[in-house]
């Protein structure tokens, strides 16, 4: 893999295209060493102040009222998903206006980390049409060994949401599983990435990543950017919170990073 740390950031036309064709890209361009570790350590005081909520999963660290985990948040979430550089790169993806509606620490547990199950993003998240470029930025490397993030290529390319079927499990981090007859795991590439790398996905990639039985945890800090030619329906979304259970859309806070509210439907007052 050609990692370099540029001076220069977005992405190269090839990674456009790769983005475009197989649903996900690796960037070449990588976290400064100095943001890299500030992140780190940022994660270090989240798990020590939110010993309760468990690693595997934890919703909008940069929401500072909690959520229906109750995550003592922090502002410093919210830099981090503001990095010039990765709005950058999602602007030459979801265009330039577009807004950041939701973040999570997948903070997989050396040992103990939970399976995420094979799903498409798009399943859970109120957004019309349904759009989202994801930033996975690797706080820990992340390799098949400590259960790093494994894609179907090309599988977002029919845009359509397939079938998934809820389950309630402890073992697993989300609780929508798409159905096997779905995708054929063997077309599966993992993606591997040493801390500081980022990957880009599609609201529509098919995607899970396997539990961490190693001995080296593998934490990501993942951001969601839409495009605002779309909705964040908080009503709707708050009829998907009943559904699933899991996450607290109906107050959710959208904060506009890029251009303006194209659709002129996104409330920017809620949750704020
Ligand atoms: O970090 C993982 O293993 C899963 C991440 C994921 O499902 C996502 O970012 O959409």
């Amino acid at each position: 893999m050609n990692v370099q740390s540029l001076a220069s950031h977005g992405l190269s036309d090839d990674e456009v295209a790769h983005y475009h064709e197989h649903g996900y890209v690796i960037p070449r361009w990588r976290l400064p060493a100095d943001r890299l570790e500030r992140m780190r350590a940022d994660l270090d005081t989240l798990l020590a102040s939110n010993a309760a909520v468990g690693s595997d999963s934890m919703f909008c660290p940069h929401i500072t009222g909690g959520g229906t985990q109750g995550l003592k948040g922090s502002n410093i979430w919210l830099e981090h998903a503001s990095i010039p550089e990765i709005l950058d790169s999602v602007g030459q993806l979801a265009g330039s206006d577009f807004l950041l509606w939701g973040t999570t620490v997948f903070g997989k547990p050396a040992g103990t980390g939970k399976r995420v199950p094979w799903h498409q993003d798009g399943e859970y998240w109120p957004i019309r049409p349904l759009a989202t470029c994801s930033a996975w930025i690797a706080l820990d490397d992340a390799t098949p060994e400590n259960g790093c993030l494994r894609v179907i290529p090309g599988s977002h390319k029919q845009r359509r949401l397939r079938a998934h079927t809820r389950k309630d499990s402890p073992d697993l981090v989300l609780n929508q599983e798409l159905n096997a007859e779905e995708f054929n795991e063997a077309d599966a590439v993992d993606i591997v990435l040493e801390a500081g790398q980022i990957s880009l996905h599609d609201v529509y990639l098919v995607h899970g990543s396997e539990p961490n039985r190693s001995d080296k945890r593998r934490a990501g800090y993942v951001c969601r950017y839409m495009p605002t030619t779309s909705h964040f329906d908080h009503a709707y979304g708050a009829e998907l919170q009943k559904r699933s259970g899991q996450v607290d859309f109906a107050n959710r806070a959208l904060w506009l990073m890029r251009g303006r509210d194209v659709c002129g439907l996104n409330d920017f007052q809620i949750g704020h």
